[in-house]
């Protein structure tokens, strides 16, 4: 779980380096997850209900994959829609760890699908996952070893990584989860104009979900952002393909923190996420680099988004 502090001091270190950029994992605080899941609902973007159409589709596939009595652990579980989906289709799972870094909607999240699933053991783990974290012990069997691990990370959450930072999840979750796999959600490289709708939505929900990085430091650290001096940019960067969104500067200005004065001119950025697209084939290279043995994919008709069982 992040603390006001690590906020504090990367936010701190944001203002300082240049360029300027944060972490999108402080986007989640209360507010941020409500914007979040407002975001999945909008018409422009499509990778939320095209990944639930898949896993609606395809749920009896994938527990195939998957196999009965699994132990399941979900990176960055927000609201739980998604499990909830698979649940569906899997055979007999027996734990359900959802691990996030917003503690208040983890948890409230955690209690409902316990509440609706009786038989599920209901393990939730308020950590943040790109950090290094302890997993709660294996699950024994009624003969001898343990329960593989079967980690699921919907959503392609993956893309906010870096190509870098994306092997070093990947290789540690190969470890992580050896003898069991990875059921993962990618969003693939598309037209352009389609991507940068998803992320420029008409109703504004994409920009006050951006601008609430700057709320959320005026909430808990104190910091004066004037939210009507930045606007939202977010583009995508077809050499990188990748989504890049910013907060810009409209005019000169400075803001506080911690006792120091920062200074923006007309037209500095903040950069807050990337959300980097890959095809299916450039994907199931980077998970064989990474220790894991790419099995079945399924995409939408229109290509638009992907799963894949990576075993491990
Ligand atoms: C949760 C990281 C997958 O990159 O599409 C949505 C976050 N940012 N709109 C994404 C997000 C702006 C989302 N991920």
């Amino acid at each position: 779980m992040t603390s006001s502090s690590d906020f504090a001091h990367d936010l701190l270190a944001a203002l300082t380096r240049r360029p300027r950029s944060i972490s999108p994992k402080y986007f989640y605080d209360t507010a941020g997850s409500a914007l979040f899941d407002r975001i999945c609902e909008l018409p422009e973007y499509y990778p939320t209900r095209t990944e639930l159409a898949l896993l609606d589709t395809f749920g009896p596939e994938m527990a195939e994959c998957i196999g009965a009595g699994a132990d399941l652990v979900e990176f960055g579980a927000g609201s739980n829609v998604k499990i909830r989906r698979l649940l569906r289709a899997l055979h007999a799972p027996r734990r359900f760890i959802p691990i996030d870094i917003s503690a208040e909607h983890l948890m409230g999240a955690a209690q409902a699908l316990q509440a609706d699933h009786p038989g599920l053991q209901v393990q939730p783990l308020a950590a943040d996952f790109t950090r290094s974290f302890e997993l709660p012990p294996p699950l024994p069997l009624n003969g001898p070893g343990t329960a593989p691990r079967v980690g699921f990370f919907p959503g392609s959450s993956l893309g906010n990584f870096t190509p870098v930072e994306a092997r070093g999840f990947l290789r540690r979750a190969s470890a992580l989860l050896r003898g069991g796999g990875l059921l993962i959600g990618i969003d693939l490289v598309k037209d352009p104009a389609v991507l940068h709708a998803a992320y420029n939505d008409a109703q504004g929900v994409t920009a006050a979900f951006n601008l609430n990085m700057l709320a959320r430091a005026n909430r808990e650290l104190g910091t004066d952002f004037d939210l009507t001096a930045f606007d939202h940019y977010a583009f995508y960067q077809p050499v990188h393909q990748r989504i890049e969104m910013h907060l810009v500067a409209r005019r000169a200005q400075h803001v506080h923190l911690a006792g120091r004065r920062f200074d923006f001119a007309a037209g500095d950025s903040l950069h807050t996420e990337y959300s980097y697209k890959y095809t299916v084939e450039g994907f199931r290279a980077l998970a064989a680099e990474s220790g894991f043995v790419p099995e079945a994919v399924w995409c939408d008709p229109q290509r638009l988004f992907s799963v894949h069982w990576l075993r491990s």
